[in-house]
């Protein structure tokens, strides 16, 4: 099972594809539930494919096989195999009826795949986690999306110890059973595949509400969580009525069972699971109160609730035919909550937070030995490939394709979609089909896009004739990158445009050879290797804002000076393309400081920001994140040689630079002008001054570290909430102020009982800058609150150590990477999936200076050489080893 990471594991390859040789039409689960052991009988019809004379096999893993009988007859030894997780079975017949009885550990499961206990023995409860491959753990199955079976599933358990009983699909009975046992019955009229199976079982609260869909139909909504969290229930229940109703107004989609369940769980590898009928959640993205839930949280729990709900018809109802079609489902259903997000908050504000997410996640992943096409090609592990670049990049190419189609066109397209797969499992052939067929367009050309890894290089240069009065616009692209030599055609690049003249007004555009829109603004279609674009009638050489709302995912390079950046920072009416300007122009500013050259960049970003920070007009939140500059992973990304200690120390003084520019008096002003209105209310003008008084509180810091720290104490003992205690809390600690370790214990005992407020105190410590990060994190690891075993607590310290401070992980004896391997092997043992994710945090190591780069290198090859890694934690070290 385990394969050592030198030696390759089994590949599966996409061009591998078959179509199942068996299938199961009807499955019937019975479970008999025990925290340490639970017994399943699975009674399954099976269907052969006449056009395949293979023999019948199953996918199981870890299953103590009991009993296997086949059309009523008990099989001999003889009649059947189960090696390498897989049952073969002799004798199955077109229509055969299979039982199998299996056993499982529950409690000892701690890879929390397949059923697991969630919580203590004595209070915890019994849940399932499937997706893409945890059904195997449970039953012998052909475990794959393709397979799709009608679900009759029979609960049995004892009363007192689980008197709630759940699984997907409408109830159909329950009742007493002998020695204070009871039963549930659950059909699910819906025919699914088996990672979309769920069960739930144990002490449970709930809160519900009615709710009737466009169509008429009665659904009761049913959010259930442990007896201390279901209080923090009632803003997730609201999200989900908003996304139910967001999905019929905006894609006709209506819900389609009589109850939809919502369980909020601890122990979970991920952010949560939309099974049908009954999604479970990660209760970070679940749970939300004004005293331990930040303003992020919230919307983030928001977008995780409308995420997992919107899977019902986007990836439900039309699944896919192979996981490598994953990005079919996922990025679909990201774009689909970006763009409810936006709906529900502010546009620009959604669109700036997952650009700069893509950025930070998905652009690193993409350049580094872990690349991969939105498609790929070949896995090892599935698991490993649940990435950035499936969903946030995925996303971007749908909403290329819906940008193309324009409103109504996708609308149309997505019917089509919706209606020509429902009940099946589809590729992204489909979906590219059904969006253009029904446009009369051809969209093949965005299949380039799934094919190939690598972020795209889009150059513009432009250049003005004033005696013609003509602006031509170059684009060039280029996709770097890739591994051997395949060709990497041209990709269909959407260049959404305006221009400006030097006054900041836009100008009406005339594009050569085509019929003018008489609009300001539109969108060019880059398809070959280098294109001209003309536009006439311009006056006088104008100022280009490109690629707005970021309308394709690639890497702008443009020769922008910086008083143009500063003009479309000063002017863009696109609130993207105003915040891109300011990053560009931050971005330019660092380099100033870093290559000791001129300042002009960093002159003209400080002029443009304290002009901005005096302007009324300008919101709260986009103020807050104009004021910061790009962060210290994208500002690495720049580097050849990198240093994450010395870019941190840069980035400090560029904001530095920044706060002595606005001037202390000022911030000074402004952070208590904004502490007036202290509250906890989530209206967007509340959640905008908070966000910008964090940001002016840091930069204060950085002025007058004394003063702000003061500030902060006070904020930190008078915050009515989360969002202001946690932002003064963290400029106490990120500021090594003396008020720091009274306000970490304050903390500490005040949330002592609520695991995600304990989960903050972890992170915040977690990210202490520089040196002093790895001895605060070894010391947290002793910490009697630390368990290695809950995901959560392992991503807030050593997630945040890894990923979130580089300055900190990166030290140059290499300490912080032997932590890590340290870590990932006995993580590894535990739970393979989170060890794996962990170990992305070596991603990039090639481009480190030299000493990290070695002390990088040393420990990811003794780690390679260690005996029985999961295949998960393998594959991901074997690629950022050896490519
Ligand atoms: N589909 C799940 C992710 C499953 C991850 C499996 N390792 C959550 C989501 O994307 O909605
Ligand atoms: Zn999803």
């Amino acid at each position: 099972m385990h394969a050592p990471a030198q030696q390759p594991s089994a590949s599966i390859r996409l061009s591998d594809y078959r179509a199942p040789a068996w299938r199961v039409g009807t499955v019937e689960l019975d479970f008999d539930l025990g925290i340490d052991a639970s017994e399943v009988l699975a009674r399954l019809r099976l269907h052969r494919d006449p056009a395949q004379d293979a023999p019948l096999r199953l996918d199981g893993e870890n299953l103590q096989l009991l009993s296997i009988v086949l059309d009523g007859s008990r099989l001999p030894a003889t009649a059947y195999r189960y090696a390498g997780n897989v049952l073969e079975v002799d004798g199955a017949r077109d229509g055969s009826v299979l039982e199998t009885r299996v056993r499982l550990r529950p409690a000892a499961n701690t890879a929390l795949e397949g059923l697991y206990l969630s919580g203590s023995r004595e209070a915890g409860f019994l849940l399932t986690q499937c997706e893409a491959e945890g059904f195997r753990h449970i039953t012998f199955f052909p475990d794959r999306p393709d397979v799709l079976s009608s679900y009759t599933v029979t609960l049995r358990a004892d009363r007192a110890r689980f008197p709630v009983l759940l699984a997907g699909g409408n109830s159909d009975g329950a009742g007493e059973l002998e020695g204070g046992r009871h039963w549930a019955r659950f059909v699910d009229p819906h025919p699914k595949p088996s990672y979309l199976f769920a069960l739930v079982a144990g002490r449970l609260e709930r809160i519900e509400r009615d709710y009737v869909t466009a169509e008429g139909r009665a659904v009761q909504l049913k959010i259930w969580a442990e007896a201390d969290a279901i209080g923090r229930c009632h803003y997730a229940m609201d999200a989900l009525e908003r996304s139910m109703r967001w999905d019929e107004q905006t894609y006709g989609r209506n819900y389609d069972l009589d109850v939809f369940h919502v369980v909020a769980t601890h122990d979970f590898n991920m952010g949560a699971m939309e099974n049908k009928g009954l999604n479970i959640f990660n209760a970070k993205c679940l749970l939300a109160e004004p005293d331990s839930t930040t303003d992020d949280e919230y919307r983030h729990v928001e977008a995780v609730v409308a995420h997992e709900y919107f899977h019902n018809w986007s990836g439900n109802r039309v699944t896919c035919r192979d996981w490598f079609q994953l990005s079919l489902k996922e990025g679909l259903t990201v774009f689909r909550e970006q763009s409810f997000s936006a709906d529900m908050n502010s546009a620009p504000l959604k669109r700036i937070e997952d650009v700069a997410l893509l950025r930070r996640a998905q652009f690193p992943e993409d350049a580094g030995p872990l690349a991969h096409p939105v498609r790929p090609a070949q896995y090892s592990e599935i698991n490993n490939f649940y990435t950035a670049t499936v969903y946030e990049k995925g996303a971007e190419l749908v909403r290329m394709l819906a940008g193309a189609l324009g409103r109504d066109g996708f609308r149309c397209g997505m019917d089509r979609y919706f209606e020509r797969n429902d009940g099946r499992a589809a590729t992204l052939e489909d979906f590219l089909g059904a969006l253009g067929e029904t446009n009369g367009t051809d969209l093949t050309p965005y299949l380039a896009w799934y094919a190939q890894a690598g972020t795209p290089r889009l150059k513009a240069h432009g250049h003005y004739d004033p005696t013609r009065h003509a602006y031509t616009l170059t684009l060039t692209q280029h996709t770097p990158g890739g591994h051997g030599a395949e060709p990497r055609p041209p990709l269909p690049i959407p260049v959404k445009l305006a221009l400006f003249t030097r006054h900041g007004d836009m100008l009406p555009l005339h594009l050569d050879g085509q019929t003018s829109k008489g609009g300001n603004e539109l969108v060019v279609v880059l398809t070959q290797v280098e294109q001209n674009f003309v536009f006439t009638n311009v006056a006088a050489a104008p100022v280009p804002s490109l690629l707005r709302g970021f309308s394709a995912p690639v890497i702008l390079e443009c020769d922008y000076t910086p008083d143009e950046l500063a003009l479309l920072l000063a002017h863009d009416v696109d609130g993207f393309n105003r915040w891109e300007a300011g990053q560009q122009l931050a971005a330019r500013a660092y380099e100033d400081l870093r290559d000791g050259t001129t300042a002009t960049a960093l002159q003209a970003w400080c002029d443009a920001l304290a002009k901005l920070f005096d302007n009324a007009a300008i919101d709260d939140a986009l103020l807050a994140d104009l004021l910061t500059p790009p962060g210290e992973v994208e500002l690495a990304e720049r580097e050849t040689a990198i240093d994450p200690q010395r870019i941190h120390h840069l980035r400090q003084t560029l904001q530095q630079r920044l706060a002595a520019r606005l001037g202390a008096v000022a911030l000074r002003q402004r952070y208590m002008a904004l502490a007036a209105h202290t509250n906890t209310e989530l209206d967007a003008p509340s959640q905008a001054r908070r966000r910008l008084k964090r940001r002016v509180l840091e930069l204060l810091a950085l002025l007058d570290t004394a003063g702000a720290c003061a500030l902060a104490a006070t904020q930190y003992r008078d915050a009515p909430g989360m969002t202001d205690r946690l932002a003064a809390l963290s400029v106490l600690v990120r500021s090594d102020a003396p008020q720091a370790a009274a306000a970490l214990r304050d903390y500490r005992a005040r949330h002592a009982g609520n695991a995600l407020a304990l989960d903050k105190w972890f992170a915040v410590q977690a990210q202490l800058p520089g040196e002093l990060a790895l001895d605060r994190v070894r010391l947290l690891e002793h910490d009697a609150a630390f368990m290695l075993k809950n995901p959560n607590r392992v991503q807030s310290l050593l997630g945040a150590f890894v990923r979130n401070n580089p300055s900190g992980f990166h030290r140059v004896d290499g300490a912080g990477y032997r932590l890590l391997a340290e870590r990932l092997v006995a993580l590894d043992a535990l739970n393979p999936q989170v060890a794996a994710r962990l170990a992305t945090a070596f991603n990039g190591w090639q481009r480190l200076e030299p000493l990290r780069c070695e002390a990088a290198r040393a420990v990811i090859v003794e780690l390679a050489g260690h005996r029985g890694l999961s295949r998960n934690l393998a594959e991901i070290i074997g690629s950022v080893l050896n490519h």
